[in-house]
């Protein structure tokens, strides 16, 4: 036997031991409560599990403050981010919970029910939420603070105490069997409630088995040298799987063609119902169209362009009939999520569309399958609604939409921008010809010039790629001779009505960021 075992009497040792399985108790209720409230929700709908109910309120709620840091420290893995500090802060709760119950009889399964009013008060904020919502926090915690209650009771029944001596200093075996069970169930739930959601909606199947429509209308062909093919410069096209992605959706919705609806109402002379078939009647359009986020960063990541496939949202808003005095379109996603588009934008003849397919295929589920609003000129949180479902026709005196509530701008417009590509900041570059290269967008007016500067020297105006279309971005190269030392390059772009990029450096809320972009290059 060895001395440590002997050093503290053995009845200390066994209180220790049961706090660490009071709390791993607690930790495996709160895993049931989730657990089981994924299950639940399956049939009810997916945000109405505890787990995502509570995120995505938290993602509603979040203060300004949050959000900017959430998105300065993780970029646009900030929902993973939510995600692994809302399962820490479970496993922590969960903990407190089980020493709590252990302390107290009762007090552990009252915080948990406490939690429950949390998680169903969050389901309920869901916009698409009625009392049903209410169904999985509730089973999933009634279950949840079963299995804390008898846990605990196992782990301080009679019989263990009295085999209690210096050398059992271990749960009892009875303990550890209803334990193991408890996270079985647990794990299990979390694993069938995705499973048989899967399999439920099956919206990968609705995808592929989505055919493109046949489209006339194409895009105007891509002249050579539209993309200045430099490497790691922004390529013309962005693939899929790279396009940026920012959304409030912590669970990509599923919404099958066949489920899909668009409900059109408010101020409109005729209130209809589209279906898909009522929608890929029409008359499609292809287009090659730029998207840019209003949280980009002067030099930023957060826009990118694609050829999208859709229908003209002019025509369903001539066949509605839309009254003189309605100035907003309000849309709503199937999670709630709304946007306000000024309706005299959707009209003025650019290529606003209920876009169905991204670059030759169909939406993925991420950029909004099965339809998404695509608008050339605006930034995406006034225009670009991602699983549309609704439209309602109102006025900007009396409406609101999601980021406007937060404190952002109503009508957006892109501000010109334009970015230095290459060379990466502070690589190291050899003295002589060096190649720098970018792009520069300012969409529905078209870039008509672009600057470099080096040390604040003179402008220089750098060579311009075809232009593809206003709606696009326009990529540029300029040859620099590169001399030894530090040096800083700056960019501008000028639009084609003559205005030139805003030097004055503000922040992305609530229109935009501005300021032009610059770059130390260290020559060696
Ligand atoms: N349903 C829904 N649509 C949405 C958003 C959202 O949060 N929810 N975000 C908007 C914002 S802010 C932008 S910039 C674009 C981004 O589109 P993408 O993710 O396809 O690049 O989608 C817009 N559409
Ligand atoms: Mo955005």
């Amino acid at each position: 036997m060895s001395t440590t075992l002997t050093e503290r009497p053995p009845q200390e040792r066994r209180v220790k031991r049961r706090y660490t399985a009071s709390a791993v108790t607690g930790i495996i209720a709160a895993a049931v409560v989730i657990g089981i409230g994924e299950l639940v929700s399956v049939p009810i709908a997916a945000n109405s599990s505890p787990f995502f109910a509570i995120g995505n309120t938290t993602v509603d709620r979040a203060p300004e403050w949050a959000r900017k840091f959430a998105i300065d420290t993780f970029g646009t893995n900030d929902k993973q981010a939510l995600f692994v500090g809302m399962t820490i802060a479970m496993i922590l709760a969960g903990a407190l919970i089980g020493v709590a119950e252990r302390l107290k009889k009762w007090a552990g399964a009252a915080a948990l029910v406490l939690l429950g009013f949390v998680a169903v008060y969050a389901a309920m904020q869901r916009v698409t939420a009625d009392w049903t919502y209410a169904i999985p926090s509730i089973v999933g915690v009634v279950c949840g603070a079963a299995t804390l209650v008898v846990l605990i009771r196992a782990l301080d029944s009679p019989e263990d105490a009295e085999t209690a001596t210096a050398t059992t200093f271990l749960p009892r075996r009875r303990f550890l069997a209803l334990a193991a069970a408890g996270a079985a169930v647990a794990a299990s739930t979390v694993v069938a409630g995705r499973y048989i959601r899967e399999r439920l909606v099956n919206i990968v199947a609705d995808r592929e088995n989505f055919r493109l429509p046949f489209v006339s209308n194409k895009a105007e062909p891509i002249a050579p040298g539209t993309d200045i093919s430099v490497p790691d410069s922004t390529s013309f096209i962005t693939p899929n799987a790279t396009f940026y992605r920012i959304d409030t959706a912590l669970q990509v919705p599923q919404l099958t063609t066949q489920e899909w609806r668009l409900k059109i109402h408010g101020m409109v002379d005729n209130e209809i119902t589209i279906d898909w078939d009522d929608l890929t009647k029409r008359v499609p359009i292809e287009r090659i169209i730029t998207l840019t986020c209003v949280s980009n960063e002067v030099g930023g990541p957060l826009a990118g362009n694609a050829t999208w496939i859709g229908y003209p949202i002019k025509d369903i808003l001539d066949e509605v009939g839309v009254q003189a005095d309605a100035d907003m379109l309000l849309s709503t996603s199937i999670d709630g999520w709304t946007s306000g588009t000024p309706v005299e934008i959707l009209r003025d003849g650019r290529d606003a569309i209920l876009a169905v397919a991204m670059n030759g295929e169909p939406l993925p589920l991420e950029h909004g399958y099965p339809v998404r609003q695509v608008v050339p000129g605006l930034y995406g949180f006034v225009s670009a609604t991602k699983w549309v479902v609704d439209w309602e026709f109102t006025r900007f005196d009396r409406a609101e939409a999601y980021w406007t509530k937060r404190g952002w701008g109503d009508r957006a417009p892109i501000k010109t921008a334009s970015r230095i590509d290459v060379p990466m900041s502070l690589a190291p570059v050899a003295p002589g010809p060096v190649l720098i290269a970018g792009t520069a967008w300012a969409q529905h007016r078209g870039i008509a010039k672009v600057e470099i500067r080096i040390d604040d020297g003179p402008w220089q105006e750098a060579t311009l790629a075809p232009q593809y279309s206003i709606d696009t971005w326009r990529q540029w190269t300029w040859q620099w001779d590169a001399t030894l030392g530090n040096h800083v390059a700056q960019v501008r772009a000028t639009d084609l009505a003559g205005d030139v990029q805003i030097e004055e450096r503000v922040p992305p809320i609530p229109g935009g960021s501005s300021g032009w972009h610059t770059r130390t290059f260290i020559v060696r």
